[in-house]
């Protein structure tokens, strides 16, 4: 095998490279890779198709069960599916006590990173004996099984106890990912009914402590959150901050008190996690997973995926607080045994290769992040990779958005060296696990497409009009059988769960909400969102809740908000604003909407441009017609604008975004 060697890397020749690369259609595995594979059967697809439901059964029979399930799948009430009914299964006990049980308590479950270069190695019995003792502290805070606690913490260990607490005890988590404001956790916390918040003093980030705590206090008072009756707070920046007497407690002070519980015997069908994710409304959706189905999606892919082995070191940039952090930071890893590097800050800091002095600190063999993050490495350039040694991976994963064929090759050559596959993950919230990829060691990747359906799933392409089955071309993506680790229902709402994902095609064909192409090979090429969901840095946010965040701005009258393609983000948002009368457009007001936008939703909803005008363009029966705004911030040619009650709105609205 050759290894090629980073350190020959400049910018000229990367160019070189990838200008040949791009004539190169498809990536067969190399030999090396294959011949160490775990999954090399080429008919495993078509063994799992025969029969899907003994596919699965065999695939949840990996995990350690407390009683046998009765029934498979029960389709009866679609769709509302069960799996396994009947068994009974601890998420907390296949991740930890099966492990520690086998002798295996002193492997690393994670090699913890702090931002300022701290280090700490969690093993499996360290977690196990933090997780038992803290499900007893929740007990003891009065959470019992169905309640919901709330997480919003960094990345810090403490995260990952928190939740497999909740498991233990079958508490059912709400994780929110700390880049959210204090004031949406405390809409997800009120609409959940959440009892427990798990929180920390402050995070830090790149070099600067930001308070978390004093925030959550502003917004989760009794009257905003009337559920919650207990905030638990991780000391972890050290900063001082006010304790609510007879409601917040310290977490180390509670769990050092507790006594060690056993993990609760769930139903597989129990509430696992809810994980709030946003649709076309500006209410975001509460996706609800169940026990047994989603242990068995998120493990089973997340082996076959990054072809597990024993000795594998495993990095997932991912934050916790999104569902790839769950299924393949948190669930997957910990069911499949591995030891993996958890980052706890950004990207860039302390500096630009930072995750690659990572991988050749701890020799990490599977490196899972998202196309956004190697655009912005491709930006910051070959200087900061080129000095490590990189020669441990044998793996490389993306997921969150259609990663453009120029980034993967980068990430191919750069980082891979050439010899390490590509996988390009396709899967949502949703599904809670990878649906669409390439199995490494048996499938061509094809730059640009995830690939085919992995064992055990059908994918359809399906004509927008007609509803049949695209077998070449382009169509609306559709999984036409359930799988294990699918949504049970929205939170509380289970109309929204049938109108969102049943309606389009019937209660057995699950409505994706993307568009995509299906090529000749059966492979899909995913072409983005067909509903209001802007795919920003591969964070799901709905063009309506920016919209209210704007307008809950005094001075706004109107707002509509649109998505535009950008060369690092693969999404930018692009808000047009029409102000109150009397209030003239300033940096001033701008600055505020911003604000408004950051407090209700996080900074990460911020729109890139904000473009303030007399009126938006309206059909004469008052829609806003978005497809023209779409047009002028992507600067094409309008096509018809008959259809508007007043055609000068767009002259002046492109004058506007020329003016920058
Ligand atoms: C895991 C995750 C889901 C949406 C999904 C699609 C887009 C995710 C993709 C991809 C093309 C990929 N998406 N992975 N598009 N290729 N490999 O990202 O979940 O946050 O719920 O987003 O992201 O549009 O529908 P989630």
């Amino acid at each position: 095998m050759t290894t090629k060697n980073a350190r020959e890397l400049t910018e000229a020749s990367v160019e070189a490279r990838l200008a040949e690369l791009l004539q190169q259609e498809r990536f067969a595995p190399q030999e090396a890779f294959a011949a160490q594979a775990e999954i090399t059967d080429p008919e495993i697809r078509a063994r799992a198709a025969a029969d899907p439901t003994a596919y699965w059964a065999e695939q949840a029979g990996r995990l350690r069960w407390s009683r046998a399930w009765d029934q498979v799948l029960d389709s009866s009430e679609a769709p509302f599916y069960r799996w396994f009914s009947g068994g009974t299964i601890n998420v907390s006990d296949n991740c930890l006590d099966r492990h520690v049980e086998a002798g295996r308590g002193d492997k690393v479950a994670y090699h913890w990173h702090g931002e300022e270069g701290e280090t700490r190695d969690i093993t499996y019995a360290w977690l196990l004996e933090r997780t038992a003792r803290f499900a007893g502290a929740l007990r003891e805070l009065g959470v019992g099984k169905g309640d919901v606690v709330g997480i919003y913490l960094p990345m810090i260990p403490e995260v990952v106890v928190a939740m497999l607490a909740c498991t233990r005890i079958g508490a059912v988590h709400n994780v929110v990912f700390g880049g959210f404001s204090a004031g949406s956790v405390a809409e997800r916390m009120e609409v959940s009914g959440a009892k427990v918040l798990v929180t920390a003093d402050g995070a830090r980030r790149k070099g600067r402590t930001a308070p978390i705590k004093p925030s959550v206090d502003e917004h989760m008072g009794p009257e905003a959150v009337p559920s919650l009756q207990r905030v638990v707070v991780v000391r972890n920046t050290g900063i001082d901050v006010p304790m609510t007497d007879g409601r917040d407690v310290w977490f180390d002070e509670v769990l050092e008190a507790a006594d060690a519980v056993d993990p609760e015997p769930m139903d597989a069908e129990a509430p696992l996690f809810i994980l709030y994710s946003s649709g076309s409304t500006a209410k975001p959706k509460g996706i609800l997973h169940t026990t047994g189905g989603y242990l068995t999606g998120a493990s089973t892919t997340h082996r076959q995926v990054f072809d597990l082995h024993d000795d594998d070191v495993y990095f997932c940039s991912a934050d916790v607080g999104w569902i790839t952090g769950h299924s393949y930071i948190v669930y997957g890893p910990l069911a499949n045994g591995v030891t993996s590097v958890m980052y706890e800050g950004a990207p860039d800091y302390p500096h630009k290769g930072i995750w690659w002095e990572l991988c050749e600190r701890r020799g990490v063999t599977k490196f899972y992040t998202a196309p956004t993050a190697i655009r912005a490495c491709m930006k910051w350039g070959v200087e900061h990779v080129a000095p490590h040694d990189l020669s441990s991976l044998k793996l490389l994963g993306s997921v969150g958005e259609p990663i453009n064929p120029k980034a993967w090759l980068w990430y191919w050559h750069v980082v891979g060296g050439e010899r390490c596959p590509v996988v390009d993950t396709w899967w949502q919230t949703e599904t809670g696990a990878i649906v669409i990829t390439t199995l490494p060691g048996l499938d061509a990747a094809k730059p640009g497409s995830a690939g085919l359906p992995l064992p055990g799933y059908e994918v359809q392409v399906l004509d927008a009009e007609q509803g049949g089955v695209v077998e070449e071309g382009e169509g609306l993506l559709a999984i036409p059988r359930p799988w294990p680790s699918m949504l049970r229902t929205l939170y509380q709402d289970p109309d929204r769960y049938v109108s969102t994902y049943w309606d389009r095609f019937g209660p057995t064909t699950y409505f994706v909400g993307d568009s995509a192409r299906r090529d000749a090979d059966g492979y899909t090429w995913v072409i983005g969102r067909v509903d209001d969901v802007i795919n920003v840095s591969g964070h799901r946010l709905s063009t309506a809740e920016v919209e209210s965040a704007i307008v809950a701005h005094p001075a706004v009258a109107e707002s509509a908000v649109v998505a535009k393609a950008d060369d690092l983000t693969g999404q930018a948002i692009v808000a047009y604003v029409t102000l109150q009368g009397g209030t003239d457009a300033s940096a001033d007001v701008e600055a505020e909407i911003n604000a408004t936008i950051a407090d209700r939703i996080g900074k990460l909803a911020r729109p890139k441009r904000i473009v303030f005008t007399q009126d938006l363009p309206k059909t004469r029966s008052g829609k806003i017609m978005r497809r023209l705004l779409r047009d002028i911030a992507e600067e094409r040619d309008l096509g018809d604008t008959t259809t508007l009650a007043d055609p000068s709105v767009v002259d002046q609205l492109q004058q506007r975004w020329q003016q920058g």
